[in-house]
């Protein structure tokens, strides 16, 4: 017996090594050039860095994608290392693309959107890099490998005898073993990491999933999408898993929230302006730093330069906005809620019950409309404005493009349009919404369109941004003219802001642009801070507020000055114009309150953050200690955002009103 025991042992050690001869230099040579592409883009997502554990997943995750074509024939084997080799490099390549415009990951909700990558083609040109060739220099390699073993086999083919060894053992032995040892071999490499990291530093993260940058940094790139797969099917296949404890915790954020928000009931603005006309314009990548500034001796924003002194103007506002840019800036603005970690809350949840501006307008008599020069569909427009309860969505199919600049039609035709299409509905009060579209990023004027003189900046992406801001600046000018000739100017309340950034991150340009280095707070703010304006009826109230304030605060900010309490709504915002206190929060886990601004760590860990003191202007390093509460409130937010999002808790809440 135990004779038998011990050749059976033997042999399937020996059969199980022989069954190993047959996969090695395939797999070895993915998972190398693997390995070697996933170490370059670490190093160019610049986030955290390669530690042993990153090597370990990533080598797992590389052996659990290409474990299986030990199963198959040599051929069918060749054929799929290669094909698998060249998959897993567009995938690793399209991921370096996206970093390099959004500073994240591509997930399965952004895919979900991809039917808009053909709109961004320019932009995708632009970003890359020469060396990007580097990513596919395998490639041929790998199908020449795999041609030479067609080649070699079919030649084998003719001249071998069949083999008449027992096929069931030979397939345990050579192929069964092999492929599970393999597997194994991956699994470990990635569930221990994880596993380890997950019960120390990065506890609680995969619950909070407020940043994808910490997840990236525990599951490697492939383990991401592995991650984000996994927990985009238990969202959407596998149940509501809403916890009792999360909708308490939700209820109760609200409940406090609304106390804040009841503030400005009792404040002197409450109600000043009811019933005005609302015209709202959220500019395309309007960034703040080119307000108030010049070049070549001109202003670049000359207009809202004037329009800003005439205005209640907001240094210190900010763009929160993620994966979901456009779309993510008008889902914080108009329903005052964060945006989701992944993907567009317009298109994830497009059907969920929100507080949304037209929707509370609509319900005080407001005519609510909607204005945006482009394709309906694209961020899911149609269903998300049908849903929010605009009375009309203006989009491409409404203009003429008398101007075309872009991606459509050109700011100075497409706000006369939207004028025209205000008078033509004769309605008031109106609230409407104009999303501008000419500075979208590679921001390429036409030559006749470029006044500027950017000097030094010419030809470099900032240049033309710069022009670009300019042109939408002189755009907005006419608007005001417009207005005023309409008679609509001195019974409306404008408001004007900048949607999210330019993703334009070299910072040598920044430093020629500014004359002066660039600080790492600052290069957190430039990205950041957008414009934001409020200009009343007879330039009533003018003046600078500096409090920290975003996106978010826009719609309850307007329902102060409309005289709408914001109680019984469900707003995450505060009004700007209160005095009611609370942070504005980043998607990624950072926030400022005026005090204190506090850039997250890439592992996501509190006192691993940056924390400066910026309340005396010397935008002083400060213990972490100090921002520690606050970057704890600000996951809490994000966490109950993400919840009353995918769970539809404002309709349940909504309900449970009612009763
Ligand atoms: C397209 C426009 C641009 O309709 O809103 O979207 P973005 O690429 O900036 O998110
Ligand atoms: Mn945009």
């Amino acid at each position: 017996m135990l004779a038998q025991l011990q050749t059976a042992a033997r042999k399937g050690l020996y059969g199980a090594l022989r069954g190993l001869r047959f996969w090695p230099w395939g797999i070895t040579l993915l998972v190398a050039s693997m390995l070697y592409k996933l170490n370059e883009l670490d190093h160019q997502f610049n986030v955290g860095g390669m530690n042993y554990w990153k090597w370990a997943v990533n080598m797992g995750a590389v052996l659990l994608a290409s474990f299986w074509t030990i199963f198959l024939g040599p051929r069918a084997k060749a054929i799929s290392l290669a094909l698998l080799d060249l998959a897993l490099s567009f995938l690793l390549f399209a991921d370096l693309i996206y970093f390099r415009y959004f500073k994240d990951f591509i997930s399965v909700p952004v895919l979900l959107q991809a039917g808009q990558v053909g709109e961004l083609q320019a932009s995708i040109w632009s970003l890359i890099e020469p060396g990007d060739w580097l990513f596919f220099a395998d490639i041929p390699v790998a199908f020449a490998l795999a041609g030479w073993v067609l080649w070699r086999r079919s030649a084998k083919s003719r001249s071998l005898t069949i083999d008449s060894g027992k096929p069931a053992l030979k397939f345990l032995w050579r192929k069964f073993i092999p492929a599970a040892l393999i597997f194994a071999m991956g699994w470990a490499l990635l569930y221990y990491p994880i596993q380890e990291q997950k019960n120390g530093w990065a506890r609680g993260l995969f619950v909070g999933n407020w940043w994808n940058v910490p997840i990236y940094n525990v599951t490697g790139l492939l383990g991401f999408h592995g991650y984000d797969t996994y927990r985009y099917a238990k969202e959407h296949w596998f149940g509501d898993n809403l916890s009792e404890e999360q909708l308490q915790e939700a209820k109760n954020w609200f409940t406090e929230r609304k106390q804040l928000q009841k503030q400005m009931e009792s404040e002197p603005l409450f109600g000043q302006y009811k019933g005005k006309n609302v015209f709202v314009i959220q500019a395309e990548a309007f960034q703040e730093f080119v307000i108030g500034q010049s070049i070549g001796g001109e202003e670049i924003t000359p207009n809202l330069n004037e329009l800003i002194g005439q205005s209640i103007y907001f240094p210190n506002f900010y763009h929160q906005t993620a994966q979901g840019r456009t779309s993510d800036a008008d889902f914080l603005t108009s329903c005052s809620m964060h945006p989701l970690p992944t993907g567009s809350a317009f298109i994830r949840f497009a059907g969920n019950e929100f507080d949304c501006a037209p929707s509370i307008l609509k319900s005080e008599g407001y005519d609510t409309t909607v204005h945006h020069a482009y394709d309906g569909s694209f961020w899911n427009r149609n269903n998300m404005y049908h849903n929010m309860k605009y009375d009309q969505f203006y989009n491409i199919k409404d203009f003429t493009i008398d101007q075309p600049i872009g991606w459509s039609l050109g700011d100075p035709s497409f706000f006369r349009q939207t004028v025209e299409q205000l008078k033509e509905r004769q309605k008031s009060p109106f609230y409407s919404m104009s999303i501008t579209l000419s500075s979208h990023h590679p921001f390429k004027l036409p030559y006749s369109n470029q006044e500027l003189d950017v000097g030094d900046l010419q030809g470099t992406i900032l240049g033309d941004y710069v022009q670009s801001m300019h042109y939408v600046d002189s755009a907005v000018g006419s608007l005001i003219e417009d207005l005023k000739e309409e008679g609509l100017w001195e019974n409306t309340i404008l408001v004007f802001y900048g949607d999210h950034d330019n993703s334009v991150y070299d910072w040598k340009l920044y430093e020629q642009y500014f004359g002066k280095p660039v600080s790492d707070i600052d290069k957190d703010r430039i990205v950041r801070k957008v414009p934001f304006l409020i200009h009343l009826p007879n330039d009533d109230n003018a003046g600078v507020v500096d409090k920290a304030v975003g996106q978010i605060d826009t719609t309850p900010t307007l329902m102060h000055l409309l005289g709408i309490p914001a109680n019984d709504r469900y707003l995450m915002g505060i009004s700007m114009l209160s005095e009611a206190k609370k942070s504005v929060v980043f998607r990624n886990g950072g926030f400022t309150d005026g005090n204190v601004y506090f850039v997250p760590s890439a592992d996501g860990i509190a006192s691993n953050g940056t924390c400066y003191d910026v309340s005396g202007g010397n935008d002083e390093k400060t213990d972490t200690a100090s921002c520690v509460a606050g970057a704890e409130s600000a996951k809490r937010d994000l966490s109950v955002s993400d919840t009353v999002i995918e769970h539809d808790l404002i309709a349940k809440f909504h309900e449970e009103d009612k009763e």
